[in-house]
Formats: structure tokens, sequence, C-alpha cells
């Protein structure tokens, strides 16, 4: 198949740049749609590749926003329990066997309204560099950060960072009001600045328009550059949260929302991402020829279920995908000293030392 010369260069799809362009696509017959999805699919992307990521929730539950869809908001009541920071030892072993079971990619998560320069975010620098180490991507989605703050994650290995605007705009404040959607955008632009990649997309089924589905990729048509990385997620409705009473959404409008982002953003992977449980192997499969390369792997997501690690070897193997691997399409970051840690353990190791020396005076 010829590919376009013209669109190989563009990382936005010209005939699907407007929000007109965009609606008139996500309405179209749905196999005619799953049809011209998986045509492009094939010009920039293996069809047979869906990459397998694992999530890891690094420190859970606690967070002070109000994102009306998540169970790990302190002000609603749900059966999540806070926990502490997890050890950068604890992590490396999740990632060892997260990578065992065929990931190629982990994605931390901290369940934070914005990373703060403290002993946390030397710790999260830490486990990036330890799970770069182990040759997987990594991800991290830590809430807003400043310039600074992406260029050190950069500088520990850091592969992407994940930022979702979640929806249109307009339908935003419906969903959050403890932070802007300018604020989602700058967060957005400083992990571009720092040369991490970009992980950006949202959430369907929450009760909005599928207007808003389209202005939400309109945000990413109007960007300098769209989002490597775009997940599409189902809403998990949770008990507690206010969004517990929602229909969950029929996998054609999934179908429909994976087709249509592949075909805006051709040269971008495509995630299907939460709400696999609620879907059959035959709606995954559709997704998978409408674009989707990427799986969250393992039985849980960051609080919530997912399908676990046989039950997608049996769909891998049924359906003939084969796990991508890492780095298949950006070179491996780099690990350089981090500057603050040696700082930081260089005075503590003189600390140590001086007491040593003030005990031994002391005898
Ligand atoms: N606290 C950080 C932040 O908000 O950017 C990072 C963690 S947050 C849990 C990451 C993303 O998970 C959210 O932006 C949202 O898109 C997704 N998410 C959270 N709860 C969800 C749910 N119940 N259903 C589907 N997606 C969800
Ligand atoms: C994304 O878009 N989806 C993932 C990941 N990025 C961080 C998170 C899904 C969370 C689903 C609800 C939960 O398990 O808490
Ligand atoms: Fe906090 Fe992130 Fe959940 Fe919003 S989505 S409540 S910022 S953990």
């Amino acid at each position: 198949m010829a590919i376009n010369k013209k669109l190989s260069r563009m990382k936005v799809n010209p005939a699907y740049n407007t929000k007109e362009a965009l609606l008139a696509l996500y309405n179209k017959p749905l196999l005619e749609l799953v049809f011209e999805a998986a045509t492009m699919h094939r010009q920039f992307h293996n069809p047979r590749e869906v990459q397998m990521s694992s999530l890891l929730s690094i420190k859970t539950g606690g967070c002070s926003e109000d994102c009306g869809y998540c169970p790990q908001a302190a002000r609603y009541h749900t059966d999540v329990e806070v926990k502490k920071m997890m050890t950068v030892e604890s992590v490396i072993e999740q990632a060892t066997n997260a990578k065992a079971n065929g990931s190629s990619r982990l994605c931390m998560g901290a369940a934070w309204r914005e990373v703060r320069d403290n002993r946390d975010f030397d710790n999260v620098i830490e486990m990036v560099q330890a799970v770069n180490d182990l040759d997987m991507e990594v991800c991290c989605t830590l809430g807003m950060m400043n310039e600074d703050q992406a260029k050190r994650l950069k500088n520990a290995g850091l592969f992407a960072y994940n930022h979702n605007l979640d929806t249109s705009p307009d339908y935003y404040g419906d969903v959050i009001s403890t932070r802007e959607y300018e604020d989602r955008l700058r967060t957005i632009d400083n992990a571009r600045k720092a040369g991490l990649t970009v992980c950006s997309g949202g959430i369907i089924g929450m009760g909005e328009a599928i207007e808003d589905r389209i202005g939400m990729l309109m945000s990413y048509v109007n960007m300098e550059t769209p989002p490597d990385s775009i997940p599409i997620n189902a809403l998990v409705a949770v008990e507690g949260t206010p969004m517990e009473d929602q229909k969950p959404i029929e996998q054609w409008e999934m179908i429909r929302m994976v087709a249509t982002t592949r075909l805006a953003f051709p040269m971008s992977v495509v995630r299907l991402s939460a709400g696999r449980t609620k879907m059959s192997m035959e709606g995954q499969a559709l997704c998978f020829m409408a674009g989707a390369s990427s799986i969250f792997a393992g039985d849980k997501l960051l609080t919530t279920a997912n399908p676990d690690f046989n039950a997608d070897k049996e769909m891998f193997d049924i359906l003939g995908l084969i796990p991508k691997q890492s780095f298949a399409d950006h070179d491996k970051p780099e690990t350089k000293p981090d500057e603050i840690l040696i700082e930081k353990k260089a005075k503590a190791e003189a600390r140590a030392l001086e007491l040593e020396n003030a005990k031994r005076q002391m005898v």
C-alpha cells in the first residue's frame, strides 16, 4: 500500500483536523470507520504488535483533588485505602514481574495534585533510574509538574509522562473543579520541553456528549505536536465517586473512539486503556483492528480490576497478536546522575561520619 507522502510527515491528519470532519468521521457507519482506521494503522504501525504496559500505583489514595471519576480522591468515600509511598525495592520487584509476564513498559502513578520537590520525588527519581535499568520504557503520572521537575525525570531515564486532558474544555468543569484545563496543558508542555514523550488522552462514559469526545481530540489537534501516545479509557464507575451511577458505555463507542483517534493522529500510539473487564474479546479485537496497539496488562490498573496476564495471553494467541518490545520506535533514554540525590547522599554520609567521630571521642 502506497504511503501518502504528505501524511508521513504529519502527525495530525489534515483530512480530520476540524471539529466537523472529526464528528462526521466518528459517526460513519461502524465497519466503514473500522476499515478506514485499519487501513491507516497499517501505514504506520505493525498491525500484529500490541504493547503490554503495566500500571503501578506507587502512592495510593488520599488525593486533594476532586476529579469526579477518581476513587483516589480523599473527599469521596470509596474502598481505596490510603497507602504510604512504595519503596524502590518493591517497585523493582513488581517491575521485574511485569517484565517476566511480557510487559515492556511500566507506568507509575501517584495520587498527587502535583509533584513537590521533596523526599517522595527523590524516591521517584530512584524508581525511574531502576526501572530504566531493567530495559523497560518508564512512564510516570504524578499530576502537575514544572519544567525543572520534568527535566529531572528526563535525566533519570524517564521515557514518557502521562497527563490526560480527560475530556473537552467545555465539559472539563463538570468533572474537575480544583484545577484548570490550562494547568493540564502547561504540564504537557513542560514534559515536551524537557524532551519526554507525551502520553495524554481521556475517558469516555462520564456523561459527556459525543461533541466533548471530539472536543478533546481537537485539543490535541491544536497542539504544536500531538501526544506520542493517546490512552482511551472507559470510565470505571467506582462506588463512592460522583460518577458511581454512570451507565457503562457500549463497546461500539470505544471502537468508534479508538478508530477516530487513530485516523486523526496516524503516528501516535492509541492505547486501549481502562474498561477492558467490561469488553468481550471480540470487542477488543475490533479495537485492535481499528488501530489500538497497546493495553494495560496485569490484574490491576491503579486501584481497579483489569484482565489478568493469562487472560490476555490467551487473547493474544487467539488473535495472533505479538507483544511489542520496548524502545521499538525511540531510543532508550540514558540515565544520568542526579545532582540533587548525589548532594543529599553526600550530606547524609558526612553527617553519619560526624556522628561516628563524636561517638569515638566520647569513648
Ligand atoms: N494524579 C495524577 C493525575 O491526575 O494526573 C495521576 C494519576 S490519575 C489516576 C491518572 C489518570 O487515570 C486520570 O487522568 C484519568 O484519566 C485516569 N482515571 C482515573 N480514574 C479513572 C476511572 N475511574 N476510570 C477511568 N480512568 C480513570
Ligand atoms: C490512563 O490513561 N489510564 C491509566 C493510566 N493512564 C494512568 C489509569 C487508569 C485508572 C483507572 C482507575 C483505577 O484503577 O484507579
Ligand atoms: Fe488525584 Fe489524579 Fe485522582 Fe485527580 S485523578 S483525584 S489528581 S489521583
